[in-house]
């Protein structure tokens, strides 16, 4: 090659390398590199010919860093964690002065500042990138998460803007979130509302499965039914008809797949963030302990027979069963709207607190495409978060307000007895109504526990009546 690359991406496992094969489809040329070589060799013996010669393997990381033009363009795909530091470790002496690490794996958003601030001091740039949408984003469209140093981004813009999804306007799926770690807190955020969105979608499952009686490809048509809903549509509601409907020999995957979910961080590090800071998000909490209870396998094999839920089974009717869908279906399309209310509090909360100004309508925008919770809501939020156009954003919003505000919210209700009568667990549903209901409420029931600090601890109260601190002996 004589021409040098536009870009290089290290890590070629399935992201990077479908993100590869992305950004030269579009027209740029770019070096890979990987570990182990055997890889980079396959890769570009299975897709040089697709990218029409754009790109390029490179054996070993002089060579990589060689072929690119300046200032140097690194996207890292690495393994999160150690890897990436490794990475930056043989990177950084071969760099020159402004040129540009681009981490776009799940990093933690403050591994991500360490790593900003030990190469600032070299000379360097460094952008925590989240990305989303999985192997086929990467692929045809991932929204991109990007923060840290704007005159950077300004350098990759050009190449991300147009390996991005589009948003329902046709723009695309990245915007420079902001400085330091805010680009991978966005994206920790989003997989936060993700494990939320997923565990209410669970919950429906069960509930329809258990209390509906419904057969895989009943469920598979009933949530296609939902995925007419314009607050409900969604990659998730369409992935979720698909995976009802997948037999392999004869059999419904589904019901063979075990039920330990699996996690790899981000959700728990939303939580402990959300804590660290006290934004209320129940539902993203419950999600990531429902994955927790549901790798407990051996205890709750055990303590089955132990513990009977003491219900009575109803057996349920032609007209019971529809209801249920429809009860279903208000349910999961209020509490959706409460899973994107916490994620969007949780982002705005850490934007004052680290005075990241972050733009909440941006964000939501760049979520209309390319990743994981795309949804056809995120129109109606995107317009509702908007300041720029006032009459627009209340119209938004009190639309969203009558939604939840609605004889929906009713039905919600009614289901989540239900539900309890029938000994389902559905803990998602239960904290999305208790965040809405807590809301709701001017006053709670803290003043005793108030009035119980102050009677064992003497920590004091204050009163509604009168101004100061006050204690009493109980
Ligand atoms: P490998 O193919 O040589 O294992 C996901 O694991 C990607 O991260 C793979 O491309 C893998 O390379 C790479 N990776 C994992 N640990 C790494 C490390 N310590 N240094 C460099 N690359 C690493």
């Amino acid at each position: 090659m004589s021409a040098k690359s536009n870009i290089g991406l290290v890590g070629l496992a399935t992201m990077g390398a479908n993100l590869a094969r992305n950004i030269a489809n579009k027209g740029f040329h770019i070096s890979v590199f990987n570990r182990t070589t055997e890889k980079t060799e396959k890769f570009i013996q299975d897709f040089g010919k697709e990218s029409g010669g754009k790109l390029h393997g490179s054996k070993t990381l002089k060579e990589f860093i060689a072929s690119l033009e300046a200032p140097r363009k690194i996207i890292l795909l690495v393994k999160a964690g150690q890897p990436v530091d490794d990475m930056i470790a043989e990177l950084s002496p071969l760099l020159d002065k402004n040129d540009i690490i681009i981490d776009c794996g799940n990093s933690h958003f403050k591994d991500t500042e360490r790593r900003q601030n030990a190469l600032a001091s070299q000379g360097l740039n460094f952008i925590g990138c989240g990305i989303s949408g999985g192997e086929e984003g990467a692929l045809h469209g991932p929204s991109l998460m990007p923060g840290g140093s704007k005159a950077a981004w300004e350098k990759i813009r050009p190449i991300f803007e147009k390996v991005a999804a589009k948003d329902f306007a046709g723009k695309p799926c990245v915007i420079h979130i902001g400085d330091l770690g805010s680009g991978h807190f966005v994206k920790m955020v989003h997989n936060g509302i993700e494990y939320a969105i997923m565990q209410i979608l669970a919950e429906s499952y069960d509930i329809l499965k258990n209390i509906g009686k419904f057969t895989n490809p009943e469920l598979s048509k009933i949530f296609a039914g939902y995925n007419k809903n314009s607050n409900l549509k969604s990659f998730l509601i369409e992935i979720t008809t698909k995976i009802f409907n997948k037999k392999e020999d004869g059999k419904f995957i589904i019901d063979y797949i075990k039920d330990a979910a699996g996690q790899k961080g981000t959700g728990k590090w939303t939580t402990e963030i959300a804590h660290d800071l006290g934004v209320y998000s129940p539902t993203i909490n419950v999600a990531v302990d429902a994955r927790i209870v549901s790798g407990d396998t051996k205890v709750r094999e055990m303590s089955q027979g132990m513990l009977k839920q003491n219900i009575t089974a109803k057996k349920i009717t032609i007209s019971g069963k529809k209801n249920l869908i429809k009860q279903v279906e208000n349910a999961l399309e209020l509490a959706t709207i409460l899973c994107y209310e916490q994620g969007i509090s949780l982002i705005s909360k850490t934007s004052k607190e680290f005075d990241w100004k972050l733009n909440l309508a941006e964000i939501t925008r760049i979520w209309q495409g390319g990743c994981i919770i795309r949804s056809s809501y995120l129109k109606d939020l995107t317009t509702a978060l908007n300041p720029a156009n006032e009459k627009a954003a209340m119209s938004a919003f009190q639309k969203i307000m009558k939604t939840l505000n609605g004889d929906k919210q009713k039905s919600w209700r009614k289901l989540m007895s239900l539900a309890m009568e029938s000994g389902i667990p559905t803990p998602a549903f239960y904290a999305c109504l208790g965040y809405f209901d807590s809301y709701a409420k001017a006053r709670l029931p803290q003043n005793l526990i108030q009035a119980q600090r102050d009677f064992f601890g003497a920590h004091g109260y204050e009163r509604t009546d009168k101004e100061g601190s006050f204690h009493t002996e109980w």
